[in-house]
């Protein structure tokens, strides 16, 4: 497969202003006629014929002007040669929904027809100029016996319906607001909906609607509110009013992403719409509010705004992410919400950023867009404007958003119309900061530190490591805020921020007291990993002082790196040894006893390092991560804290077990309850596999009904085997809890995991014909550091076997199984061979998708 590059982009020849699209729908037989009105392109080279890109399609008739054609095939593409400045071209293809194993164009899903256009599908459905640049006015209608179809959406406003004779009837859509083809969308199917009007901040009402299968239509609520918020949070944040008199949103069951933000008709993934207390757990809750508001966010970022190409991915994605992170902050408290981000970030992105398939936040280069729908683009991109926030400040910020909304309104803009719009609407020079865009791999800045008269020199050295096509790279700004605290004074400094923008440079700061301690990345503004050797002692008194509770929970988070790293490499003298596990016991102590901590902020502070950021860590220069000895110590630091802090931790459980459902203290509660169990559990099992069976028996809600029951899955005892028999029997009709009893045993810490999804790979509910059921087993055994790393190379294997099973179903979801297989080269050697030998043997395999053969072939390169 070829690859495409960023700077090979050339404006289209033509642009096409309206499209008319006709269908037929059936479930296994939809015919389209599509209608395309094309002119010349002023600003692009002169052509004498157009390619409408397709995929998988024939044509069955295509006329210019009302005239047979003369077109030919080029590939999958169609060329049609255009003599004039404007026609209308008419072509008619046909496809069947039901053989849409790819999820990718129009698929049905569970007897209903639905789309997926981003970032290629359009070109599935119809033949079309699929890429973003192309903008045109969609007036859409449908057919289709009523029966099977009862309701029939699509963007935009309905603007006429009718029933006929024969059971069939039709509706027309028209979309006022210019859009590429992947924002297209169309549902057809049995839905009801739960419906809302808002009203927006200049008075006009806007008819939500959430779509859903009669009996889900109980757990609507708070993905309907959780729009509502959205709506008036970027009123009120960004200044975004929202700009049609309909906003629907339709859950389906089988979908490759989370969701989609189609204009004016959201499709989304049903794990991202359904919540009730009985069913989903408070972060269920919480993914459900963020990937609503997100969705929502697009309409600005991304659908008024949209991408020139798909080198620009992050323009939107990055941008709404912030966007979402922002608005969960608001809602839901920001210390908790930014401590859970930056894990996201350091478990998924720092170790992309870190291996062979490591890219820039806008790449160069790529096979298949399909495979840069990632943390770097998403998550990393989100940081990257936040430092841009960072350095202008709240206010300045907002004057370069609302300049980029105003200068780029209904174009398809760039990451650098972006930048430019920021530099001019906050006043800020963004010159060097633009290679935040163009270098990929995590800067690591290293802290020293001199006390000078009352000062402190505080200096600052930043690398950029070489990453694949880019071995050199130069400095980048990056804004940090920090304070200097005392820890003989029990002093707490003032805050600034301060930017390196240079290799090096030492920066003079005040001194707050004697014994200076440097909190340091405050509120994590940078994406960036801090090396710094601080005395334990320091990292104990800022983990239980510092004023900002980010930097509480760094302080803790390097106390157990540096423990767990250390443990792992068998660097540490035994003394060395019990004094770091003193010292993290110390603090979790005293975060279990400080009276001022919210429950929340306490069960984010009793988490340790996740295993992937552990082997990151443990990955510097010539050393290698080693899953085994990281998962041992990692393990037995916890059942030391659960031993030492035993009574601490049942009287913990007790409190909160205490909480009611609808206390507003009931999520921290929950939150801690469950981490209190898992500490318990390392300690003594026996015991714990009572408490947690009790914690499951009395449960009045799905997140401690599957806290303790994650709980169990990892012991080996009769309440693990009684309980997860009970959670299937009650919940085998709902396939979002089936995925929750899947993903809780794949991610278990029993012994026999391996075993274990081997078989439940034969259970009857398990298919690899749906997304969600196929990640909620496969997805969640990859990230199970225990299992998926087992030294027999078993685990591997079982993800390659996966890999190779589901590439020719669907290749999209199929390659995201790849990135776990490619960290072979931070692995250390014995496992490093089987993990690149696994890949060997899907790459010999022949016949791959072009997202599995870009994914495998970069990870061996
Ligand atoms: N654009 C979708 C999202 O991130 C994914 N295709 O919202
Ligand atoms: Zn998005």
């Amino acid at each position: 497969p070829p690859v495409i590059l960023r700077e090979d982009y050339r404006p289209f020849g033509w642009l096409v202003p309206e499209v008319r699209l006709d269908f037929d729908l059936g479930l296994t037989r939809t015919r389209v006629r599509a209608e395309l009105t094309v002119q010349r392109n002023a600003r692009a080279d002169h052509a004498d014929t157009i390619r409408l890109n397709g995929d998988g399609l024939k044509p069955l008739s295509v006329t210019v002007d009302g005239a047979a054609a003369d077109w030919r095939m080029d590939g999958d593409d169609l060329i049609v040669p255009l003599r004039e400045d404007a026609h209308l071209i008419a072509v008619e293809t046909e496809i069947d929904p039901t053989a849409n194993t790819q999820l990718m164009g129009l698929y049905a899903s569970g007897g209903m027809l639905c789309t997926q256009c981003e970032a290629e599908g359009f070109r599935r459905i119809t033949f079309f100029p699929d890429r973003p640049d192309v903008l045109s006015v969609y007036t859409v209608r449908m057919h289709g016996p009523k029966a099977v179809f009862p309701i029939l959406l699509c963007n935009g406003n309905r603007v006429a319906e009718g029933d006929n004779d024969d059971g069939t009837h039709w509706a027309e859509w028209n979309d006022p607001w210019p859009k590429p083809s992947y924002l297209f969308a169309l549902v057809a199917g049995d839905l009801v909906a739960n419906s809302k009007p808002f009203v927006t901040c200049s008075g006009r009402e806007v008819e939500c609607n959430i779509w859903v299968r009669k009996e889900d239509l109980a757990r609507t609520d708070h993905a309907l509110e959780s729009l509502h918020r959205s709506m008036q949070w970027d009123e009120e944040v960004f200044g975004r009013e929202y700009d049609l008199d309909l906003y629907n949103i339709v859950a389906v069951s089988d979908f490759n992403m989370g969701a989609m933000e189609n204009k004016g008709l959201n499709v989304f993934n049903t794990k991202y719409v359904l919540a009730d207390p009985d069913t989903a757990t408070d972060a269920d809750f919480d993914a459900v509010e963020g990937v609503i508001a997100h969705e929502y966010f697009h309409n600005w970022s991304g659908n008024r705004v949209t991408c020139r190409d798909w080198f620009q991915l992050s323009l939107k994605e990055g941008f709404t992410v912030l966007r979402d992170q922002l608005f969960s902050q608001d809602m839901r408290g920001e210390a908790v919400k930014r401590i859970e981000d930056v894990r996201i970030l350091r478990a998924a992105q720092f170790p992309e950023d870190a291996g062979p398939l490591a890219h820039p936040i806008r790449p160069d280069s790529y096979r298949e867009i399909s495979n840069f729908y990632t943390a770097t683009v998403y998550n990393k991109g989100a940081e990257v404007i936040r430092m841009m926030r960072s350095m202008a400040g709240v206010e300045r910020f907002r004057a370069g958003t609302d300049l980029y909304f105003d200068r780029h309104d209904g174009e398809a803009a760039t990451c650098e119309d972006f930048v430019r719009a920021i530099e001019d609407g906050a006043g800020l020079d963004l010159a060097q900061f633009r290679l935040w865009y163009s270098q990929a791999g995590t800067p690591r800045v290293s802290v020293s530190q001199k006390v000078e008269g009352d000062s402190l020199e505080l200096t600052l050295r930043q690398t950029v490591p070489a990453t694949p096509g880019q071995p050199d790279k130069q400095p980048m700004p990056i804004p940090l805020r920090v304070a200097v605290h005392s820890r003989a004074a029990a002093a707490l400094g003032a805050e600034q921020l301060v930017v390196l923008a240079e290799a090096e440079r030492t920066f003079t700061l005040p001194l707050s007291g004697p014994d200076p301690v440097v909190s340091i990345n405050r509120g994590f503004t940078a994406p960036v990993v801090i090396e710094r050797a601080l005395d334990r002692e320091d990292l104990v008194f800022l983990a239980a002082h510092d004023d900002d509770p980010f930097a509480r929970s760094e302080a803790l988070q390097e106390l157990a790196v540096g423990h767990l790293v250390g443990t792992a490499s068998g660097t540490l003298s035994a003394d060395q040894q019990a004094a770091g596990e003193a010292a993290i016991i110390g603090a979790f102590r005293s975060s279990l006893a400080d009276a001022a901590l919210d429950d929340a902020m306490r069960g984010e502070l009793m988490m340790l390092p996740s295993e992937t950021y552990l082997f990151e860590a443990m990955a510097t220069g010539e050393r290698k991560a080693d899953p085994g000895a990281i998962h041992a110590a990692r393990e037995g630091l916890k059942a030391a804290i659960g031993s030492a802090l035993a009574d601490e931790l049942g009287a913990l459980h007790a409190r909160a077990s205490a909480v009611p459902l609808d206390d507003p203290a009931g999520r921290g509660a929950r939150k801690v309850k469950t981490q209190a169990l898992v500490y318990l559990a390392a300690a003594d099992p026996g015991r714990t596999a009572k408490l947690a069976a009790q914690q499951y028996d009395a449960a009045d809600n799905m997140t401690d009904r599957q806290g303790a029951l994650m709980v169990l899955c990892g012991l080996d005892c009769p309440e693990r085997d009684e309980r997860l028999a009970a959670f299937h029997a009650r919940y085998k009709d709902n396939a979002l809890v089936v995925d929750k009893w899947f993903t809780l045993q794949a991610l278990s810490l029993h012994p026999d995991v391996i075993a274990q999804v081997r078989a439940l790979a034969e259970h009857p509910d398990f298919t690899m014909r749906n997304p969600n059921r196929v990640r909620s087993l496969y997805m969640a055994f990859a990230g199970n550091p225990q299992g998926f790393h087992d030294a027999s190379g078993e685990g591997y294997r079982m993800i390659a076997d996966v890999i190779l099973a589901l590439d020719p179903i669907n290749p999209q979801t199929a390659a995201r199984f790849v990135p776990s297989l490619g960290r072979w080269r931070r692995i250390e050697p014995a496992r490093a061979a089987l993990m690149k030998g696994e890949l060997e043997r899907i790459m010999a395999a022949g016949k791959l998708s072009r997202d599995t053969f870009e994914q495998v072939s970069r990870s061996l390169e």
